[in-house]
């Protein structure tokens, strides 16, 4: 079979949309099939679910991709894929995707057109915005569409609707990366190419679960031909402590803790590279003595690491001529001091000297398919090409690239997450736009969440199933193409840019979110302002000249096919430059974003546990990825039957046998898990994986959010979704003991 690329196709189907064809949508582009299509062929495409961003190859026939295989030649799978992966095609075909619009009449959403819902659009936010002021509405964006469409969608709320306030659900997720790396680096850029897993000799994971949340990266490790040791810090004995060659079972959140003991231990036996950190950095003197007050005898309690295990990883970390990688996940990002614990992990890859040679670095791992896209695109956090709204030169460039007026632009920062919420409380913001995103599941503290759903007079929801917890409360649902239905780019945690195709019809006459923002800004009556807007690749162009100068520079792409036929490339790639090899690092000179050239050591004093266990909440909650087959509120795969198959139907709470034993809980028992914001129902699973007074829960069941306490991280603004008190009881003794609680409910 032909490798074909379609998007030279699609690209002839692209134009300016009328009113005829707003009325047959499925006659102009997504619901007709791509020319190319109609032969039997191959065309490849990046996964859409996880970020590590592997290709996969669309086998089509009778016009439309029926399998798929994972692509050998491609640099970051090398011909694998995880369950997700494989099933990719299969969740497309569901009875809960949207295939037309809903507006919510008497209560109840029912079926319309999209001439209406892109009226009653404009007008609901419109009047809102009359009342109200620009600013009463937000949206919530994604790190999970192509960057092309996220772009847009920044781009006309902000740009075209006058909106300020627009987050993304990255903030859930990145925002802890994004602050830690840019106070310390200068700009938010993870240094690292994946080929630094096959080339280290001490790989250390912190709160990082690779073989459930990103096993094709684990794969990695083990091609590791350097007899490597693997370190995973984890409160919990994970899937990946299991096959560690060490695990350190830190108590929650002593990670701060412990990292600066590691790096007092450095800085006592001298085991700093003082070449590199005279030439490349600042600050490391005062850091220094800061760590002072940070010995192993210090701080064991609070980890729970015994002085010579904090010592012996110490030295290991820092042996002289060895290439140390640190990598870290949600379970440092997620915390209520998640920035400075990673650049915690920042500051040991700086004094060791384990930066921008191959087999190290201090290495963020990101989590959605294009949260890089979204860090850089979104227009949400930062002004797009990751520039900053409060920067007038920032704001004159953006505005010429585009050809719009500079007042366009708003000179100031969007509200975080929270703080949209926080105004949706006060009465401040009005209506919100959620694009691919479920915040009724995944946001923290459901009950307050939900609880504000009435004080907001418009919600839309963008989103590929109409069955989706935000979905069913919305006034207007948009239903959207998914992954495999459009076109457009991704970019993966070692900042490769791939690009997806269109291997499929969407159903009924739902719109890739490219064409469903095109429809929305035309009625908006700002069709003129993105004339230029108008194709994914045509958007790339503009993405392109928006990144000129940046860090983040990719005016040397040429377009999609310089794309694929290189195997992705990782940005930077300045004009003129040429990707050399399938594999680039930052910060190979030693040079940093900051205007100095340094990157900088900081650091803040550790804090303690915002909720501590108490008589009635003895357990710490732990949360976070169940199992490689579920992703996130399984909107997309509890669709496939397989994936179905690859993990418990039941909600299980991994708890400790000897919790257990107290509490009078057996295996398969049914619980009541509780805190000071709710009760839900679980199953207990007795393992040793988790510490006595802690217990885990996987993210992906609803109820889970109801218990979670909504802290955020002060400079990130992201959600402390890993560390609550909780009570654990059998079921019927909760019922007697409650006079019945939520088992009556
Ligand atoms: N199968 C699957 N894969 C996914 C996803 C999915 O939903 N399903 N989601 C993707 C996304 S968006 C993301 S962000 C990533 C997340 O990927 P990970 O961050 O690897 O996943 P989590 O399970 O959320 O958290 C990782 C670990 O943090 C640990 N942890 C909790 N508290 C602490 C602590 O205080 N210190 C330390 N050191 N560790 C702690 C938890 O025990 C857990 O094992 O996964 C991506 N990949
Ligand atoms: N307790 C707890 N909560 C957590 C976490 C945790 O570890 N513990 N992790 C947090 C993290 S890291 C993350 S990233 C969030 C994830 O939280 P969410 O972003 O809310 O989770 P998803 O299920 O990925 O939601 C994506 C939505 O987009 C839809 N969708 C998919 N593709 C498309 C598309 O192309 N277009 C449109 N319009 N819609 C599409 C899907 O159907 C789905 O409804 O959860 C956070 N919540
Ligand atoms: S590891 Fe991530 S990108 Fe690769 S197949 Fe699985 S979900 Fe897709
Ligand atoms: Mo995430």
């Amino acid at each position: 079979m032909n490798k074909v690329t379609l998007d030279s196709v699609l690209h002839r189907r692209e134009g300016p949309l009328t009113s005829e064809l707003l009325q047959r949508p499925g006659e102009f582009g997504l619901g007709a099939l791509p020319e190319v299509a109609q032969a039997d062929s191959t065309a490849s495409s990046i996964c859409g679910f996880c970020s590590t961003g592997c290709q996969l190859l669309l086998h089509l026939w009778e016009g439309e991709a029926k399998t798929l295989t994972p692509d050998r030649s491609y640099p970051v799978n090398t011909g694998m894929a995880c369950p997700k992966g494989w099933e990719a095609l299969a969740v497309l075909d569901s009875p809960e995707r949207g295939t037309v619009p809903l507006l919510r009449k008497e209560g109840e959403l029912r079926e319309t057109d999209w001439s209406t819902a892109a009226d009653t659009f404009c007008d609901r936010f419109k009047r809102i915005q009359e009342e109200h002021g620009a600013e009463s509405v937000a949206f919530i964006s994604t790190g999970q569409i192509a960057t092309e469409e996220m772009a847009f969608l920044g781009a006309f709320a902000k740009f075209g609707m006058g909106v300020v306030h627009g987050d993304g659900n990255t903030r859930q997720c990145m925002a802890t990366s994004v602050v830690a790396y840019k106070e310390s680096f200068g700009f938010d850029a993870p240094p690292y190419t994946y080929a630094d897993f096959e080339e280290s000799d001490v790989i250390v994971l912190i709160g990082a679960n690779l073989c459930i949340a990103h096993p094709i990266l684990y794969q990695r490790i083990l091609r590791n031909k350097r007899n490597p040791e693997v370190v995973v810090i984890d409160p919990r004995r994970t899937e990946t402590a299991q096959v560690a060659t060490r695990h350190v079972a830190v108590q929650p959140k002593g990670d701060l803790e412990l990292l600066y003991a590691l790096a007092f231990c450095i800085v006592r036996e001298g085991r700093i590279d003082r070449e590199f950190l005279q030439a490349n950095t600042e600050g490391f003197e005062d850091f220094g003595v800061f760590v002072q007050g940070y010995s192993p005898e210090a701080v064991t309690e609070r980890t729970g690491i015994a002085v010579e295990e904090i010592e012996s990883l110490a030295r290991m970390i820092s042996e002289p001529g060895k290439r140390v990688s640190l990598w870290w996940t949600m379970g440092v990002n997620q915390s209520h001091e998640g920035v400075r614990t990673a650049q915690a992990i920042i500051n040991l890859a700086l004094l060791t000297g384990n930066v921008g040679k191959p087999g190290t670095g201090a290495n963020s791992i990101t989590g959605q398919c294009n949260a890089m896209g979204s860090r850089l695109f979104s227009n949400t956090t930062n002004l797009l090409g990751g520039h900053d709204f409060t920067n007038a030169d920032h704001r004159r460039k953006v505005a010429e690239v585009l050809e719009i007026p500079e007042e366009r632009i708003p000179d100031r920062p969007s509200l975080a997450y929270d703080q949209i919420i926080d105004g949706i409380e006060k009465g401040t913001i009005k209506g919100l736009w959620v694009i691919a995103t479920n915040p009724a599941h995944s946001w923290i503290h459901q009950k307050r969440f939900r609880a504000l759903r009435e004080k907001l007079d418009f919600l839309v929801v963008q989103d590929m199933y109409h069955t989706t917890e935000t979905a069913q409360t919305a006034d207007l649902f948009l239903p959207a193409a998914g992954w495999g239905e459009k076109s457009g780019t991704l970019i993966n945690s070692e900042r490769r840019i791939g690009t997806i195709k269109q291997v499929r019809r969407s159903p009924g006459v739902a719109l890739s979110d490219f064409r469903i923002v095109q429809v929305l800004a035309d009625r908006w009556g700002c069709g003129p302002m993105f004339a230029k807007w108008s194709s994914p690749e045509a958007v790339f162009g503009l993405l392109k000249k928006l990144s000129k100068g940046q860090p983040c520079d990719i005016s040397g792409i040429n377009d999609y096919a310089m794309l694929d036929s290189a195997g992705g490339i990782q940005w930077p790639l300045p004009e003129g430059a040429f990707p050399h090899g399938p594999e680039r690092r930052l910060f190979e000179e030693g040079k940093f974003f900051h205007a100095n050239g340094r990157a900088k050591f900081i650091y803040d004093a550790s804090r303690a546990l915002p909720e501590l266990p108490s008589e009635e909440f003895p357990l710490l909650l732990l949360t976070g990825r169940g199992s490689s087959a579920q992703w996130h509120t399984e909107t997309r795969t509890k669709q496939s039957a397989v994936l179905r198959k690859l993990h418990s139907a039941e909600l299980l709470l991994e708890i400790h046998p000897d919790d257990a034993a107290a509490a009078g809980i057996v295996e398969g028992a049914k619980v009541e898990v509780s805190s000071a914001r709710g009760a839900i129902e679980a199953v207990a699973y007795l393992t040793a994986s988790v510490q006595v007074g802690q217990v885990f829960l996987p993210m992906h069941a609803a109820t889970v959010n109801q218990l979670t306490l909504e802290v955020v991280d002060p400079y990130s603004r992201q959600p402390a979704y890993k560390g609550c008190a909780v009570g654990v009881g059998l079921r019927q003794a909760a019922c007697r003991g409650s006079g019945g609680g939520i088992w009556d409910r």
